[in-house]
């Protein structure tokens, strides 16, 4: 069994999406880090940086956080949504890391300039909306050549999808980009994502 340990957020949404997609049995511990459960000593001690998402495999015994890492773990586990070899294994890792080092820490900074910041100010609105905006093009003209990020649907996709819904629950228009937006029609539409994103909560709270 794995336990899932996360909130409605982006990152967390990732693992539960992927677990929904690949049929494994997992149990959801949901870590409520408005209530500041992510700082409780519990937690510390499967994630000391008291960030989620984190799993607990009983199976392997692995305590595993970092989302896109766990990613990996699963589809390595399984053998689904990430070829064993080849250049698509390569690019896949490729959008895993200009997630994680770029897509996700870029729109994180925009929405807390722009909704949590007890101090308006503008210059950081401005550079992370245009850098926000540099991504969403870079992704709208990709997805204009394929379906999916790498070949067929796979944990490049999971890694996205979740900051880009992130995004258009802000209320930032994502519109203009038409690929982009029919790309995230199609990951919406699956069913194991729909499930995967009332975790742990059925509505955004
Ligand atoms: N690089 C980490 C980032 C995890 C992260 O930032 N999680 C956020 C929620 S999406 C969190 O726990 N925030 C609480 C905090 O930073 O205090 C990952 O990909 O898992």
């Amino acid at each position: 069994m794995i336990h899932l340990y996360s909130f409605n957020t982006p990152n967390s949404y990732k693992i539960s999406i992927a677990l929904e997609e690949m049929g494994l049995p997992y149990q959801s511990h949901p870590v409520d880090v408005r209530q500041g459960q992510h700082m409780q000593e519990e937690f510390l001690q499967l994630n000391p940086l008291g960030k989620v998402p984190v799993i607990r495999d009983d199976d392997t015994g692995m305590v595993l956080a970092e989302s896109n890492a766990i990613l990996l773990y699963l589809a390595e586990r399984t053998h689904q949504l990430l070829p064993s070899d080849g250049p698509s294994r390569a690019l896949i890792f490729k959008w895993l890391f200009f997630q994680a080092s770029t897509l996700g820490p870029m729109f994180g900074e925009l929405g807390h300039y722009m909704v949590l910041a007890k101090e308006k100010i503008p210059y950081a609105v401005e550079r992370y909306s245009v850098e926000t905006r540099r991504i969403l093009g870079l992704l709208d003209e990709h997805l204009a050549k394929c379906e999916f990020l790498e070949g067929s649907y796979s944990i490049a996709d999971i890694a996205h999808f979740g900051w880009l819904e992130f995004l258009r629950q802000r209320g930032i228009p994502l519109g203009e980009c038409k690929s982009l937006t029919r790309w995230m029609d199609t990951i919406a539409s699956r069913p194991a994502v729909m499930r995967g994103m009332r975790i742990p909560l059925p509505v955004r709270g």
